[in-house]
């Protein structure tokens, strides 16, 4: 059960951060008003959200999943992979400090995008990818063994994050995409494929029984639906632009 989320505006040079979609620049006033609808689902959903200022010196800063891990026992303050990322940090540690929760950071020479960490239960798999370093996942292991939690790595071939192409639905249920349904790290979970041409709606996100899907995947949605969960769907195509997912646009807790 979630009650909070923590989400960052994004800023007008958002038109400059790092992207591999090829999808065209991301048109900022949409971007705007996506992210008040993106807001309001997350209080649909039952969230109370906090909405940190947007920060013109960080242009993918909106994608405040990436720096920052809380878990019900501790937070962690990544080390994000990408360099024109590190600096997003001071903002959201400053944000969490007081959630009642003891502050952990990640430290160089490890790096660690939180869009890597899927949490399901007491169990984290980290994806090791171009943005988390094996440091990282050790670093963060360390970390989380402190609050008996434990962390499994998991090699990526394409993916930008774990999460990219995963999420956990509770209940034993993961969504998932390509590579990840024929891996035995996820064997044991009640796989729920989605479709290649929908691939992106596999950066869904739970929150207390309900869950987000980027509008325009009828065919994952649906699929979500027929389990059980109630469903919203939310346009996220101009963040999308720039690599980034549902998930990506907040830390929920
Ligand atoms: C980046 O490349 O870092 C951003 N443009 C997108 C980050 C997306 N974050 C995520 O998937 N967790």
């Amino acid at each position: 059960m979630f009650t909070k989320a923590i989400v960052k505006r994004p800023c007008k040079n958002m038109v400059k951060g790092i992207t591999t979609a090829g999808l065209g620049r991301p048109d900022y006033n949409l971007a705007l008003d996506q992210h008040d609808n993106y807001i309001e689902a997350l209080e649909a959903c039952g969230l109370s959200v906090t909405i940190l200022e947007a920060d013109e010196e960080f242009p993918d800063s909106t994608f405040i999943e990436d720096t920052c891990l809380v878990t019900p026992a501790c937070a962690v303050i990544t080390r994000p992979g990408a360099e024109t990322r590190r600096g997003e940090i001071s903002a959201v540690a400053e944000a969490v400090k007081n959630i009642g929760v003891p502050v952990e950071s990640i430290q160089d020479p490890s790096t660690l995008d939180a869009g890597d960490i899927m949490m399901t239960g007491n169990q984290y798999y980290v994806g090791l990818s171009d943005r988390t370093n094996p440091a990282g996942t050790d670093q963060l292991g360390i970390i989380l063994e402190k609050y008996g939690l434990g962390v499994v790595p998991v090699p990526l071939s394409s993916m930008l994050h774990l999460k990219t192409g995963l999420s956990f639905l509770e209940h034993n249920n993961l969504l998932a995409v390509g590579e990840f349904l024929t891996r035995q790290e996820f064997r044991n979970f009640n796989l729920m494929a989605v479709d290649e041409d929908e691939a992106y709606a596999a950066n869904s996100v739970w929150i207390n029984e309900r869950v987000m899907v980027p509008a325009g995947f009828p065919k994952t949605r649906e699929m979500i639906e027929k389990k059980g969960y109630e469903t919203l769907g939310v346009d996220v195509s101009e963040f999308r632009k720039l690599d980034g997912g549902l998930s990506c646009l907040s830390l929920r807790f």
